[in-house]
């Protein structure tokens, strides 16, 4: 039973338009360049997300599946059983049937920007779990958001280490909205991707079969194609790096020779060897993960991780 979707912003898709014009220009006028992650997800962009999420040196999916999986006992006694749950996200065909089957979940409720997704992956999953009762929000979870009246006590599911795309100050902004939109006595189940060796992490981010690189070159695609842009996407090249101070992946577009182009609307030019800032990945050890939680009103109740500390999934209490 999938129910009409819930607009809960007051954007429509031309002002979700210009918000990306306006960002473009105004992360191009930056000494340093650098565009919003967010700005990935077109229909492209997920695609090659999609695709991310099944490469070899990409860890995190299939060991957060895991931990679903290797957990749902525990998950469902902590998580408590026949909640209603809230995805922050429209939820991965892989991961949101595993936790709603573990914790006996009669409504899911899924929060995303992409209203055609949502109703096509909620879709999908009420086939997959007769009896569910699907309630889509089209919204942006990072704005503040007034969901329908539900039963609680919720909880909360923020899965695929999504979190590590804010800065520390933003992730704790974030998870405290969570905390207050998802009301009393609610719990969160939320994957966090760990610190490692950044040779592993350096392989993730930047794969053998060049995947990564074109999900990064697609936003330059993106620009010519939706802002008119002239951008030489050939001059461009993706680069991973670890930054072990501010604990983090960063994903940068090197200009390869000097360049100019329009974007926008807007003339702008580079020198050869400057970058354009596209993501941040933020990784937190099993102890950090828990200040996070606790920085930002939470209760860390219970953490997994596989052997080796590639991935960790936590349940916290409100
Ligand atoms: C969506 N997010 C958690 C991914 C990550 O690992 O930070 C996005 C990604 N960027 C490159 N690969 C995957």
């Amino acid at each position: 039973d999938t129910l009409a979707p819930t607009d809960s912003s007051s954007t429509g898709s031309s002002s979700t338009d210009s918000a990306f014009a306006r960002d473009v220009l105004r992360g191009l006028s930056q000494p340093r360049k650098t565009i919003p992650a967010r700005y990935f997800y077109d229909m492209r962009g997920s695609e090659l997300f999609e695709a991310i999420t099944r490469l070899p040196e990409y860890y995190p999916t299939r060991t957060e599946i895991a931990l679903l999986t290797d957990h749902a006992d525990d998950l469902a006694r902590l998580a408590g059983r026949g909640r209603t749950v809230v995805e922050f996200g429209a939820g991965s065909a892989a991961k949101t049937p595993l936790l709603l089957q573990a914790t006996d979940a009669g409504t899911y409720v899924a929060i995303d920007i992409s209203g055609d997704y949502l109703v096509q992956s909620l879709k999908a999953l009420t086939h997959r779990i007769p009896g569910l009762c699907a309630v889509p929000v089209v919204g942006d979870f990072t704005e503040p958001l007034q969901l329908p009246p539900l039963a609680g006590p919720l909880t909360g599911f923020f899965s695929g280490s999504t979190i590590g795309n804010l800065d520390h100050r933003g992730a704790v902004d974030l998870l405290r909205s969570f905390r207050a939109t998802l009301g009393p006595d609610a719990r969160l189940v939320i994957g966090i991707d760990t610190r490692k060796n950044p040779h592993l992490l350096e392989a993730a981010y930047d794969d053998a079969a060049g995947v990564t690189a074109q999900f990064n070159l697609n936003l330059l695609h993106r620009i010519n194609r939706e802002l008119g842009g002239t951008i030489p996407v050939a001059s461009f090249e993706h680069r991973a790096v670890w930054h072990d101070g501010h604990g983090r992946i960063e994903m940068h577009l090197v200009a390869l020779s000097d360049v100019a182009f329009t974007a926008a609307g807007q003339r702008f030019s580079m020198r050869q060897g400057e970058t354009i800032h596209t993501e941040n990945s933020h990784k937190y050890t099993p102890a950090e993960a828990r200040f996070l939680a606790r920085a930002s009103g939470w209760e860390p109740l219970a953490m997994w991780t596989d052997k080796a500390e590639l991935f960790s999934l936590h349940v916290w209490s409100a």
